[in-house]
């Protein structure tokens, strides 16, 4: 008895302490529009307080941020802070649609960021389809003050943000691919804090250079903030120990590489022990789609690496970590780091799950008929569920209590079982998903599973990074096919998951992720790949938004319907046609009527203008 009210006067003694200690710090963030060249060539980009990337935040752990956005630039955007939980503060957390509406230009919108159990790194970006391409930057959470890392303190720090470059406006391409159709644009590069590196053109005067003393201990923060891709990153001559993601501690990792998605962080320990001279850090895309649409960034980023004193350099160039960074399409590789990761501690993994969903993450082909338009548009399906942003934010309809903008029937299963990863899928049954804005809600206090899985529709399956806001989630398991219910929760790490914001269900597998819906009030994702918005009651309000990071709707105008294709009418074929759709290398859906007058729908590979499709 006596124990236990010291304990509380302990707990109460601790919390006051936090109270006092924990800081306000302000900040003004000014968007404007500024040139920067980059593979020879000049272009106008976002950018917050003229840098790109932007400013870094840095806080200790509980602190509380007050963020003034001022949008000088001539698009509208929201910024989020990518992983900061933000306890019962939906209202700042950023997404268009789901929390807030877009700031628009000459507008200003003040953000407070709460951070609370959330130590290591995290980044901020601009919220609105891809403005985030160049509007984002590092968040360093250092320990509350008189507390420790659980790792020895390094000699110095260092931030790491990939990125990725387009060479011409991407934010009004992404639109009119958007309004109009086919695949999202690959980069043209991949940057490391801005800088494409040696191998591409017209980088290498500028390539970003780090120095390192001998015989110290380096922290690297590392972020990806590219548009799309997984990266691979490894240092030559130097093993990386892994021992945070997320802004939650992990055991140590001791490894050539590392396999980094979309929006997660990273926090690596690097001893600079080689010998003096000069050392590429290199990153490339992990590529998961099929072969038959490689038109990916095949660039390889590189940075320096480079020891401080007087030394002839060994060799003329940089050592390139050749036989450490896996090859673009190293399956295994990407598979054998995931596996590796587990939390520093043994957690409290969410064991009475009430709610329990299977979600299946597709990408479909609607065909839409405007006017005697035809318009074939990919787009991004959860349970045959594509995202429709509503024209209020879903988190003002709810708190409003104003109806007709959401339904509250998001499927806790997919509508159809079949073989989700079966390279034959009958494409009529599976091309099409509905249109809508659909939402989960959740209890509060809920513990909730969900097992992502990524379908094979359009022969299509490829990894699809899951992020949730408002919350971490434990990574119990993930594997290969389809998930199995009766065998694969055995193989589920209970003691000692990771516990992350950003999690990739992989090519032809299942993700199964936990967590507990405890934060009324947060919300939101991507909205463009279609996702689920979850809403947990409680007293207050909560809202869970959950989508693939890794894509967007699109469509396109021109494949007109009375357009006359001479097709047999069965049997597998190959079509040759010329599509007027501007489109070059893409992959796209077809409507047409064939020659006994039926319609027939298939999906296209579109090259140079040139259809190649199989008519089935
Ligand atoms: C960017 O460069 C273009 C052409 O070089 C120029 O017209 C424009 O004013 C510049 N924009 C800014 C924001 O400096
Ligand atoms: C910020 O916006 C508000 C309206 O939302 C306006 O009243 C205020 O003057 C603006 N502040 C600045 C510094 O532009
Ligand atoms: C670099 O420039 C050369 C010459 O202009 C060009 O042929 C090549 O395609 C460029 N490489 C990349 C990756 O853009
Ligand atoms: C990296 O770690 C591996 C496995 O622990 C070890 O075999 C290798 O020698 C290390 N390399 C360096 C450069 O420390
Ligand atoms: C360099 O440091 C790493 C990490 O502490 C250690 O594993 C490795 O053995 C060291 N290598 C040399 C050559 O000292
Ligand atoms: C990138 O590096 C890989 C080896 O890691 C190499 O095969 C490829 O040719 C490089 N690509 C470019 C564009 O330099
Ligand atoms: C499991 O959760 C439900 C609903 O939140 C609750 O009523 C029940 O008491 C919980 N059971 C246990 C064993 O915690
Ligand atoms: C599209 O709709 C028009 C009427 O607006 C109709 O005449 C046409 O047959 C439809 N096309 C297809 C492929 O269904
Ligand atoms: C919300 O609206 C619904 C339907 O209009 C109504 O039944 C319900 O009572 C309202 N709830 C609140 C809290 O206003
Ligand atoms: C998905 O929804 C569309 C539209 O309602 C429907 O035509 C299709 O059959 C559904 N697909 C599956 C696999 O449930
Ligand atoms: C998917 O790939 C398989 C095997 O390569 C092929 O037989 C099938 O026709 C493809 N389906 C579609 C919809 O492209
Ligand atoms: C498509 O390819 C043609 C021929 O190579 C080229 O003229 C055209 O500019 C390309 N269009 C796009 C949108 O890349
Ligand atoms: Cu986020």
């Amino acid at each position: 008895m006596a124990l236990t009210i010291m304990y509380l006067l302990l707990l109460l003694a601790g919390l006051l302490l936090c109270l006092v200690e924990a800081e306000v710090h302000h900040h003004d963030f000014v968007v404007t529009n500024k040139n920067y060249t980059r593979l020879c060539e000049t272009k106008s980009i976002l950018v917050v307080n003229d840098q790109f990337p932007g400013p870094t935040i840095h806080v200790r752990k509980g602190d509380t941020v007050f963020v003034n956005v001022y949008n000088h630039g001539d698009i509208e955007l929201t910024l989020h802070w990518h992983g900061v939980k933000q306890p019962r503060n939906p209202w700042s957390d950023g997404p268009e649609y789901v929390t807030q509406c877009p700031i628009q230009p000459r507008n200003n919108f003040t953000y407070e960021v709460i951070f609370s159990s959330e130590e290591g790194t995290l980044w901020w970006h601009a919220h609105s389809d891809w403005t985030r391409n160049t509007v984002h930057g590092a968040i360093v959470i250092h320990p509350a003050e008189g507390t420790t890392s659980p790792y020895p303190q390094p000699d110095a720090e260092e931030i790491i943000i990939l990125g990725s470059w387009y060479t011409y406006d991407v934010n009004l391409v992404v639109a009119q691919d958007l309004a109009t159709g086919g695949d999202l644009p690959a980069s043209n590069a991949y940057t490391i804090n801005g800088q494409p590196g040696d191998f591409c053109n017209c980088s290498k005067e500028t390539t970003y250079k780090w120095s390192v003393d001998y015989g110290k201990t380096y922290l690297l923060r590392i972020i990806n903030a590219v548009m799309n891709a997984e990266l691979f990153f490894s240092i030559s001559g130097h093993n990386l120990t892994l021992v945070n993601q997320d802004a939650s501690y992990l055991k140590p990792v001791v490894t050539s590489y590392i396999l980094i998605a979309p929006g997660q962080t990273m926090n690596v320990l690097v001893t600079a022990n080689q010998s003096l001279g000069q050392y590429y850090m290199a990153a490339h895309q992990f590529y998961t789609d099929k072969a038959t649409f490689d038109d990916y960034d095949k660039t390889n980023v590189t940075a320096i690496l480079q020891y401080n004193g007087d030394y002839e350099p060994p060799t003329t160039t940089p050592y390139y970590p050749t036989s450490t960074l896996p090859p673009f399409t190293d399956y295994n590789a990407g598979i054998s780091f995931r596996n590796e990761l587990k939390s520093l501690r043994d957690v409290d993994v969410p064991k009475n799950i009430t709610t329990k969903m299977y979600v299946i993450a597709a990408q479909n082909l609607l065909a839409l008929n405007s006017s005697g338009v035809v318009r074939s548009t990919l787009a991004a399906s959860l349970n045959n569920v594509t995202w429709v942003n509503p024209w209020v934010d879903v988190l003002q309809a709810y708190y409003k209590n104003m109806s007709g903008f959401y339904t509250e029937d998001f499927p806790d299963n997919p509508p159809e079982f079949y073989d989700f990863e079966s390279d034959n899928l009958p494409v009529l049954n599976t091309m099409r998903s509905l249109m809508g804005t659909k939402v989960k809600v959740l209890e509060y206090g809920e513990e909730v599973e969900m097992i992502f899985q990524s379908a094979n529709v359009l022969n299509a399956s490829e990894d699809h990074p899951m992020h949730l806001h408002g919350h971490g989630f434990y990574m119990v398991g993930a594997g290969g096919g389809n998930f199995d219910f009766d065998e694969d929760p055995k193989s589920y790490n209970m003691v000692d998951p990771p516990f992350v914001n950003t999690a990739s269900i992989p090519k032809s597998g299942w993700l199964a992720v936990r967590f507990r819906a405890l934060n009324p009030g947060t919300d939101s994702c991507l909205v463009r790949w279609g996702g689920i918005l979850i809403i947990a009651k409680a007293g207050d309000f909560l809202a869970v938004y959950m989508s693939a990071l890794d894509g967007a709707v699109s469509s396109k105008e021109g494949v007109k319907a009375d357009q006359k294709w001479v097709v047999p009418a069965t049997g597998k074929q190959n079509v040759d046609a010329t599509l007027d759709s501007g489109l070059n290398k893409s992959r796209v859906g077809i409507v047409f009527r064939d020659d006994k007058g039926d319609i027939v729908e298939a999906v296209a590979l579109v090259l140079e203008g040139k259809v190649s499709a199989e008519i089935t």
